[in-house]
């Protein structure tokens, strides 16, 4: 078997964004697309020269041609040893811990998350650090600037290795093990919860779904759930992942997670709800004919980790990305803990829990985990509802109703505006920053502005900076308005604006939140003056 090195030209366009690097399948299918990605992230990364890299994916269209290249390529570039899921399959929070447990020099995962997959559809890449989390800014910024300048690739010129069987290959001077995709992943978490406890809830009459979406978390769900946990057959729905995920768009919304939305608000409806996206490294929680904001769920988990198993030891910290709410600031200032406000996007998060600032993290975007893995983890979110559900023996509701009495309720919404102009997107973000200078001591939905800015970050632990994570409109209330692009596109722009206003009396606290909202909602379109620009009456998106 000979290394060929094989001279190509850069692509402008392989900036990676939130969550790597997303694309249509068309795009990654030119000639040598993926190839200058991979070799771009193999030339700034260190001396992996004989060590491990873990490679999976969420089993989207393009997923094994991707894996089969990577895997040759990973042999010319001098890697050691390779472990990939079987079928090329694993979940984002599986890879995290496959790198994590076998002390990996790093992970490539395909995906991209909950857009929907297929060959007119997107594929994703992104590099994952020995920590398993995502490459932090500086490695990113590194790989984009290499792409730039690329001039050749290596690759082994190799026959395809039989991804379906778990077991030991060589190819070239390179170890390629597939490993059970699940086996690692289920045994970390039944370590972490009750598993007990949670098998004799379900098989008390405890009644619970889990909508796989046709994504990732099928085969893990049917294990942990129908398997580990004895839920009767069909608690797993959507199981069967299928290349295109079923034709759906995997993300655990009340949007796009109809069938399971379905069952969650119609007569006779199960107990507990849940889904996941693509990858697995979302989820949505549902009670009966009841919807658990992402926001308010991180800071349940946090004021419930007592109860958890492998979290009764205490929690170090609390951190959440800037535009989710403030939930989880109270319960981290009622338990005396360090609570940290981050950019969007898991890596972030990766230095806090590394230095044991922290243990557990969130996103508004359905994402919370904590540092048993170094990414957001879909499944993990649901167990962890299970354990506290199997020990405090309410509803979903009483839970988080109790929860609001304790600390208030932190009302919370997001508008997405997707697929729209990209210019016309920046100038609604530049409209609120020319008026930031004013806003300050105006009246605003009926509220005082207290500050505008773009959010910025400084690091507490490596020092470093990231600017424009978000236009902010602050009032002296505690609400807030935010406006942000999203990293994660593959065409056009989005734009999502969030939205929060705190309740403290108890007697307001069963409102549906776009009432609750609707004059900061009404604000927003008047600031960013959105409606005019993008020609938009609604949004398209509302979670
Ligand atoms: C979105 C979410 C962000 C999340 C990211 C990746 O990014 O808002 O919170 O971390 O997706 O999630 P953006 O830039 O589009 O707002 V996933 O599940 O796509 O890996
Ligand atoms: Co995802």
């Amino acid at each position: 078997m000979s290394v060929s090195i094989v001279s190509t030209r850069p692509f402008d366009d392989q900036k990676p964004g939130t969550s790597g690097l997303r694309k249509k399948v068309k795009v990654f299918q030119r000639l040598n697309y993926l190839e200058n990605f991979v070799q771009s992230t193999f030339d700034v990364i260190g001396d992996f020269a004989g060590q491990t890299l873990v490679v999976g994916g969420d089993g989207r269209y393009f997923n094994r041609e991707a894996i089969q290249i990577i895997l040759k390529m990973a042999a010319a570039n001098g890697f050691g040893r390779v472990l990939v899921g079987q079928g090329g399959i694993l979940s984002t929070p599986a890879a995290s811990h496959i790198i994590r447990k076998n002390k990996a020099f790093g992970g490539l995962i395909l995906s991209a998350s909950h857009n929907p997959a297929g060959p007119d559809e997107d594929f994703g890449i992104k590099y994952n650090i020995s920590n398993g989390g995502p490459a932090p800014e500086g490695v990113t910024e590194a790989m984009f600037a290499r792409t730039l300048e690329i001039s050749e690739y290596k690759i082994l010129q190799a026959g395809n290795i039989p991804l379906d069987t778990v077991g030991t290959f060589q190819l070239g001077e390179m170890q390629v093990e597939v490993i059970d995709s699940v086996h690692d992943y289920a045994e970390l978490m039944k370590s972490l919860f009750d598993f007990p406890a949670i098998r004799e809830l379900l098989a008390g009459g405890f009644a619970m779904k889990f909508d796989a979406m046709h994504a990732v978390t099928g085969p893990y769900a049917l294990r942990i759930f129908e398997g580990m946990l004895g839920a009767p057959l069909g608690t797993v729905m959507n199981g069967a992942a299928s290349e295109d995920f079923g034709g759906g768009h995997p993300d655990p919304n009340l949007t796009y997670a109809h069938d399971l939305v379905d069952i969650m608000y119609g007569e006779y409806a199960p107990e507990f709800g849940a889904a996941s996206d693509g990858d697995g490294d979302r989820n949505m929680i549902l009670g009966n004919h009841f919807f658990v904001t992402p926001s308010d769920s991180l800071a349940v988990l946090a004021a419930n980790a007592d109860k958890v198993k492998g979290y009764r030891g205490g929690i170090a910290g609390i951190a959440r990305s800037m535009p989710t709410s403030a939930a989880a600031d109270r319960v981290a200032e009622s338990m005396g803990l360090d609570c940290y406000e981050t950019p969007t996007g898991w890596k972030f998060f990766g230095n806090l829990m590394d230095d044991g600032r922290v243990t557990l993290c969130g996103e508004e975007s359905f994402g919370t985990g904590s540092n048993h893995v170094r990414e957001k983890d879909g499944l993990w979110a649901v167990l962890f509802w299970l354990n506290i559900l199997a020990v405090r023996k309410q509803s979903v509701a009483a839970i988080v109703q109790e929860h609001w009495k304790r600390f208030g309720r932190n009302y919370y919404s997001r508008h997405d505006y997707e697929g729209v102009d990209s210019s016309a997107a920046s100038r609604a973000l530049q409209n609120v920053r020319d008026k930031s200078p004013e806003l300050p001591g105006t009246q605003l939905a009926g509220r005082t502005v207290s500050t505008c800015d773009d959010f910025a970050y400084t690091d507490p632990v490596d020092g470093s900076v990231s600017r424009n994570q978000g236009v902010r409109v602050l009032f002296e209330d505690g609400s807030r308005i935010i406006f942000r692009l999203s990293g994660t596109g593959t065409s056009g722009a989005t734009i999502r604006i969030y939205l929060e206003s705190y309740e403290a009396d108890a007697s307001k606290h069963d409102l549906d939140a776009q009432d609750a909202l609707a004059e900061m909602i009404h604000a927003a379109g008047e600031i960013s003056g959105l409606r005019k620009l993008t020609g938009r009456d609604a949004p398209t998106v509302i979670t």
